[in-house]
């Protein structure tokens, strides 16, 4: 082990692999943990591999879409060419933020929109909003304010500041709103964050033209996407949407990215093979889990007496990882023995695959109405924007 594991965190898996593998008839491990160290970097090996379209899918349309997505929030289902014109400003906070490298190209957008953007990344892993902070230093005017936690299951807050708007003093810029577009100043707004980061590039807009315009707030664009959704069944997906929705005013919105369920377009194949790739980088990442207990809790796996497969689980529309005891065998984790018949399974990993119809229950019973989705063309992933209603 490189770096030492908290007690609590500790403690935490502890918990959680003795409830998970005295569990009968099916022995589960929680995704969560998954992501140690080792894991993490696994995953971000995944998401580069030719199998794995969902995170070069999910980046392409923010690539080809950022200003639609920041249009249609702001004023929806207005025309292509509609100008910008808003009397409240935006933030944008994300659940489960990482290291935000597909954000990015949406935060860049909305930097060109708005010159100054307050950045709400939440996550559980510090080290990965160590690299969100990073995106701060490439986008002048980028405010970030990360929160560490754990948003299944801690509290976390999405701030609507009040803003002191004003115009724009430094013109028309090519793809920029008009001169009569608000922006507000994190130091001189009343109520305004304290963020941890705030870039050194100069501000926008002179202090000469500033008019204060008193009741204004910002507008809160709340991402979840990456598929991060489909790792929860029906009903606690719709706690955290729920949830995230409780934070959410009138006027706010969330964009949701799901993988999409196989199509003409789309056969189970395809899905299949992102989770069991060729170079066995997505089992190498299954089994880490049973090497992070080796690690964490001085358990004993054999990591070669266990096997990584991926299902197809049509009913639930879903894949499922799973890891497959070889042989019979005895397992000791912290004084306790689990034991395993050949064939058995550790049910480690469900992936939901959305029907447009199912993202559109999902949302709607959450409290969001669906405002306009984005596809790719192939309709294997989509960006689904949500209103509140
Ligand atoms: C991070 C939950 C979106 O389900 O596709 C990748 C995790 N598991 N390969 C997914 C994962 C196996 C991933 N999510």
């Amino acid at each position: 082990m490189t770096t030492a594991t908290p007690v609590s965190l500790n403690e935490a898996v502890l918990h959680e692999a003795l409830s998970g593998l005295t569990a009968t008839p099916q022995k589960t491990l929680s995704p969560w943990l998954f992501y140690d160290e080792r894991g993490s970097d696994l995953f971000e090996q995944i998401t580069d591999l030719p199998e794995y379209y969902l995170t070069r899918t999910e980046r392409a349309l923010f690539a080809t879409h950022a200003d639609d997505i920041l249009r249609e929030f702001l004023t929806p289902g207005a025309p292509a060419n509609h100008a910008f014109s808003s009397p409240d400003t935006f933030t944008i906070a994300e659940l489960g933020a990482g290291s935000a490298t597909k954000t990015g190209l949406l935060l860049a957008a909305a930097t060109r929109l708005q010159p100054n953007l307050l950045y709400q990344p939440i996550d559980v892993s510090a080290s990965a909003l160590e690299a969100a902070e990073s995106l701060a230093a490439n986008l002048p005017g980028l405010h970030i304010r990360p929160q560490v936690a754990n948003y299944v299951t801690e509290p976390y807050q999405l701030q609507h500041p009040a803003s002191s708007a004003r115009s724009n003093g430094n013109g028309h810029q090519p793809g920029a709103p008009g001169p009569d577009s608000r922006t507000w100043d994190l130091q001189d707004a009343p109520g305004a964050p304290s963020s941890t980061t705030v870039s050194s590039s100069p501000k926008v807009g002179s202090s000469d033209l500033s008019r204060p315009l008193p009741n204004t707030r910002s507008r809160v664009l709340a991402l979840y996407i990456g598929s991060s959704i489909g790792n929860f069944s029906p009903d606690e997906a719709t706690a955290i949407l729920r949830r995230l929705r409780s934070h959410l005013q009138p006027g706010d919105a969330l964009l949701l990215g799901a993988d999409l369920a196989p199509s003409a377009h789309k056969p189970v194949s395809t899905i299949l093979a992102a989770y069991d790739d060729a170079a066995g980088v997505t089992a190498a990442f299954n089994l880490n889990i049973l090497a992070r207990l080796n690690r964490d809790l001085d358990a004993d796996f054999n990591l070669d007496a266990f096997a990584h497969r991926a299902r197809w689980n049509p009913a639930d529309s879903r894949i499922e990882m799973h890891l497959e005891s070889l042989i019979p065998q005895t397992v000791h984790i912290a004084g306790r023995r689990i034991s395993f018949a050949q064939f058995e399974t550790i049910h480690t990993e469900n992936s939901y695959k959305f029907s447009d119809e199912a993202l559109h229950h999902l949302l709607t019973r959450s409290g969001f109405t669906p405002t306009r989705t984005f596809h790719d063309p192939t309709r294997s992933f989509a960006l689904t924007l949500a209103h509140t209603h």
